[in-house]
C-alpha cells in the first residue's frame, strides 16, 4: 500500500510526505521517483505532475490534486483515463478565494488603483463613486469558489451576477446559463470575476470579443486560470480605454516571466496565483481524509469529472 507524491520543489514533496505520513501511518508514502515497488502504488497526490508520471503504476485507484483544478492533471496526454482524479477543496480555500475576490472587487469599484497613483503625484483628487448597490458585478464559474464569491458579493450589497454551464440557484444573485445566456450576463458586469476551470469550452475565453461587450471602463479579475485570458487582446482593450483595470492571479507561463509587458502596465494588478493557496496543514488533512474515505467506500464528494474537465 504506497501512496506517491509529486510536487514541484524538493522541499515541499518532503513536507508533504511527512505530513501525510503523521497521518497515514500505514501507508508507506514516497516521492514519486523513488516509488519502491510500482506494483504496491495505489494513489498518486500531485500537483503539476510531470507527462507520463502515472505509467508506471499499474493498480492506482485514485489520482489526488494538490487543488481544486485538474487541468494540471489532464494535461498529461499519457493520462491513464479510467483512474479517477479526486480534487482538494474545503472551506478554508473558499474562505481564501472569498477574501481575494471581495478584496479587489472592493478596490476596483473604489478606483483605488487611480488613487494610488495619484497619491504618488501627490495628487488630491476627489470622486464620488456609486454605493456598491450601484455596482454591477459578474462572476464566471458558480461552483465551490466562484459559488461562494458571489454570495460574499451580494452580501456587501453589489448587484450581483453569476454565470455557469447548468442552472444555479443562489440566493441574491442573479443567474445566467449556458451560451444562450452570455450575452445579456456580460453586457452588464462592470467588474467581472472569472473562477472557471479550464477546460476547451474556457480556454481563451477572456478575449477581445467578450472585453468589447462589457461595459465600457469595466474591469476584470481572473483567478480561474492564465490560459483563460487572451493576453495581447487584454492589453489593447487596457490600453484602447475598453478596460480600465486588470487583477490577474493566473497566467499562461507560471512564474510569470520577469520580462512580460503585464509586470509593468499601469493598469494590471499581478498577484503570483495565490488567491487561494491550499494551506498544507489544512491541506494534507483533506487529502488523507479522501483517501481513506475512498480505500473504504470506493468515492468521496470532491471527485471530479474528466470527461467534463472540471
Ligand atoms: P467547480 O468545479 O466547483 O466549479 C466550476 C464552475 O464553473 C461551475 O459552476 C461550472 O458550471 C462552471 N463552468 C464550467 N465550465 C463552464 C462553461 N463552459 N460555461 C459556463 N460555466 C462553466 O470549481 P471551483 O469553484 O472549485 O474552482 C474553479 C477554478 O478556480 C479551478 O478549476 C481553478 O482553475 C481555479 N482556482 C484558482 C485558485 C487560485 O488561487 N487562483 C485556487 C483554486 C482554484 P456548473 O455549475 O454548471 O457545473
Ligand atoms: C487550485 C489552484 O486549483 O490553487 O487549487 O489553482
Amino acid at each position: 500500500m504506497t501512496i506517491v507524491v509529486s510536487i514541484p520543489g524538493v522541499d515541499k514533496t518532503r513536507w508533504w510526505i511527512e505530513q501525510l505520513q503523521k497521518l497515514l501511518p500505514n501507508w508507506t508514502i514516497r516521492p514519486i521517483d523513488d516509488p519502491g515497488d510500482a506494483d504496491a502504488v495505489t494513489y498518486a497526490v500531485v500537483w503539476k505532475p510531470a507527462t507520463g508520471a502515472f505509467l508506471p503504476f499499474p493498480h492506482l485507484k485514485a489520482i489526488v490534486s494538490l487543488g481544486a483544478g485538474i487541468d494540471h492533471v489532464l494535461a498529461d496526454v499519457e493520462l491513464p483515463r479510467q483512474v479517477p482524479i479526486i480534487r482538494t477543496v474545503g472551506t478554508d480555500l473558499t474562505q481564501r478565494m472569498r477574501e481575494y475576490v471581495a478584496l479587489h472587487v472592493l478596490r476596483h469599484h473604489r478606483d483605488m488603483p487611480t488613487i494610488t497613483a495619484n497619491q504618488r503625484e501627490r495628487r488630491w483628487k476627489q470622486r464620488v463613486v456609486p454605493p456598491a448597490t450601484g455596482r454591477t458585478v459578474g462572476v464566471m464559474g458558480l461552483g465551490n469558489l466562484g459559488g461562494a464569491a458571489a454570495r460574499t458579493l451580494a452580501a456587501l450589497g453589489f448587484e450581483t451576477l453569476g454565470w455557469a454551464r447548468t442552472k444555479r440557484e443562489i440566493e441574491g444573485v442573479i443567474t445566467y446559463t449556458g451560451e444562450a445566456e452570455f450575452d445579456t450576463f456580460v453586457h452588464r458586469c462592470e467588474i467581472l470575476v472569472c473562477l472557471l476551470p479550464l477546460t476547451d469550452a474556457t480556454t481563451g475565453i477572456l478575449d477581445g470579443a467578450l472585453f468589447a461587450r462589457l461595459p465600457r471602463g469595466a474591469s476584470l479579475i481572473n483567478a480561474g486560470r492564465g490560459q483563460h485570458l487572451v493576453e495581447a487582446d487584454l492589453i489593447a482593450a487596457l490600453d484602447e480605454g475598453q478596460l480600465s483595470h486588470a487583477t490577474l492571479d493566473v497566467f499562461q507561463v507560471e512564474p510569470l516571466p520577469s520580462e512580460h509587458p503585464f509586470w509593468s502596465h499601469p493598469r494590471i494588478t499581478v498577484t503570483p496565483h495565490i488567491a487561494s493557496l491550499i494551506d498544507a496543514p489544512t491541506g494534507s488533512r483533506i487529502v488523507a481524509a479522501n483517501i481513506e474515505r475512498f480505500e473504504q467506500i470506493g468515492h468521496v464528494d470532491d471527485l471530479a469529472d474528466a470527461e467534463r474537465g472540471y
